[in-house]
């Protein structure tokens, strides 16, 4: 079942279903080595999602800007591998969206706790545009909210659940985005957070 709640947006609800288990298993072996942290922005916030990555590139923010980096700030050492089961997911639900050519190099990792939220946004640190971003979501539901080409734009609202995978490509690939307040809750598999995965290519 294929949605397509805006042009370059398609949803691929619980996509990620048949392996949710073995991601969460993955993410956890990801913390072990690059823990989840709250990163501060250029503004001085910390941010309320706590963030890990995984790949050859790693998103991280810091008092000096936002950029992506080969080692972990925090531990000195490259990024944890991506696990197999990241790269084939990203890879197959791309294709499913028309972008057969997907190669990630980055996979940025949030952790929402219930009170977590991300305020509308561009993802603009990459190289190439052209390239979609793949969202997988996993564990407690929150309503993501997508924007327009200006942060003016009033943003449509969309429920996310988990497994839920949406490839954003296309003009929307740029466009401003968040996620409401995380509401308390508990899953089975992850108890009482969200996790999203990004899946970039970043270099
Ligand atoms: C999340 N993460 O739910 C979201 C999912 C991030 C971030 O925004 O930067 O880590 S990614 C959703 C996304 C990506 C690119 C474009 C658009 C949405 N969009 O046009 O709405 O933690
Ligand atoms: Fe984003």
């Amino acid at each position: 079942a294929q949605e397509a709640p805006a042009e370059g947006v398609v949803l691929l609800r619980r996509f990620a279903l048949e392996s949710d288990q073995s991601l969460v298993t993955a993410i956890e072996s990801v913390a072990r080595q690059s823990a989840f942290r709250h990163m501060e922005t250029p503004g001085g916030h910390v941010m309320s999602a706590a963030m890990t990555c995984c790949g050859e590139l790693g998103w991280v923010t810091d008092r000096r800007g936002y950029r992506y980096t080969q080692n972990d700030p925090q531990t000195g050492e490259p990024w944890p591998e991506m696990p197999r089961i990241f790269r084939e997911l990203a890879v197959r639900a791309a294709e499913a969206a028309g972008f057969p050519e997907f190669n990630p190099d980055a996979c940025l990792i949030n952790r929402y706790r219930p009170g977590a939220k991300m305020g509308l946004h561009q993802d603009r640190d990459e190289q190439d545009f052209s390239q979609p971003i793949v969202s997988v979501s996993l564990g407690l539901p929150v309503v993501f909210q997508f924007g327009g080409a200006r942060r003016s734009d009033r943003p449509m609202r969309l429920p996310l659940s988990h497994g839920d995978v949406i490839v954003w490509g296309g003009k929307v690939r740029r466009h401003y985005h968040g996620v409401l307040t995380l509401r308390r809750g508990a899953h089975p598999l992850t108890g009482d957070c969200r996790y999203n995965l990004t899946f970039r290519k970043a270099g």
